[in-house]
C-alpha cells in the first residue's frame, strides 16, 4: 500500500518510515513541490486534518492515502508551553537548535534545572472518502542541557520516563519503542489496513 506523508520535516520522515516497513512509504516532496501549509488550528489533531487535506487536494489523486503528523512538546512549568507551537518557539524562521535552545532557557528562567515534560503525537489519515485520527503520548523530563546528537527537534534535552539518558543519547531501536509517534503509528496502521 501507498502511503503519501504530509510532512517535510526528515526526522519524522525517518521514523515513519522505520516503523512501517510493510507500507510503501513516500514523503508528498519527491511527488509534487514543497508548498506552506499554514497551520492555524488550535489542536495537534486539526493541524494534522489540515495537513493531510491540504497535501491531498495538492496531489490531485483520488487513489491516494495521505498521513499527515503533528506533533510537539508541553513542559510543566511552562504552563504546557511550547504545546501546538513547537516549530516556531524560537521565532518564526527558527532552527530545531534554536527551539531547543529557546525552551531550555525558558525552563531555567522559571528557577528550576527541569520540569516534567510529555510529547503528543496526532496523526491524521485521509482518503477520498474518509478521514480519521489517533494520538500517542510520551512521558518525561525536560532538561535545561542538551545531552546526546541522535534524534531531531527537542529530543536532546528530554529523557523518557524510566530512563536516565535523553532521546538524544539512546539507541534507535529503544527510541523506536517509547515514542508519542509510534504508539500514534501503531494505531494508524490499524486503520490503514482496514482502507
Ligand atoms: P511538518 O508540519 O511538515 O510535519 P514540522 O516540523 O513543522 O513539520 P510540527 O508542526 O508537527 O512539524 O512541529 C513539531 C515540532 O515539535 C517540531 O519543532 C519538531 O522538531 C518537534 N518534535 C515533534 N516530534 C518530535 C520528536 O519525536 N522528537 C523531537 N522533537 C519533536
Amino acid at each position: 500500500m501507498k502511503l503519501v506523508l504530509a510532512t517535510s520535516n526528515k526526522g519524522k520522515v525517518r521514523e515513519i518510515k522505520a516503523m512501517c516497513e510493510d507500507f510503501e512509504v513516500i514523503p508528498y516532496t519527491e511527488l509534487i513541490d514543497e508548498f506552506e501549509i499554514i497551520e492555524d488550528a488550535d489542536t495537534f489533531k486539526d493541524n494534522a486534518l489540515l495537513k493531510a487535506h491540504a497535501v491531498f487536494d495538492a496531489l490531485d489523486d483520488e487513489n491516494v492515502i495521505v498521513l499527515a503528523d503533528d506533533s510537539g512538546i508541553s513542559v510543566e512549568v511552562l504552563d504546557g508551553a511550547p504545546g501546538i507551537y513547537s516549530a516556531r518557539y524560537g521565532g518564526d524562521n527558527a532552527t530545531d537548535k534554536d527551539n531547543l535552545h529557546t525552551l531550555m532557557r525558558n525552563i531555567k528562567a522559571k528557577g528550576v534545572d527541569s520540569s516534567p515534560a510529555f510529547y503528543t503525537a496526532a496523526m491524521a489519515i485521509v482518503t477520498k472518502t474518509s478521514e480519521r485520527t489517533v494520538h500517542g503520548w510520551m512521558y518525561g523530563t525536560a532538561l535545561t542541557e542538551e545531552q546526546g546528537e541522535g534524534g531531531f527537534g527537542y529530543d536532546p534535552m528530554f529523557v523518557p520516563l524510566g530512563y536516565d539518558k535523553t532521546l538524544g543519547e539512546l539507541d534507535d531501536a529503544t527510541k523506536r519503542k517509547l515514542p508519542h509517534r509510534s504508539k500514534a503509528l501503531s494505531l494508524a496502521r490499524k486503520i490503514l489496513k482496514t482502507l
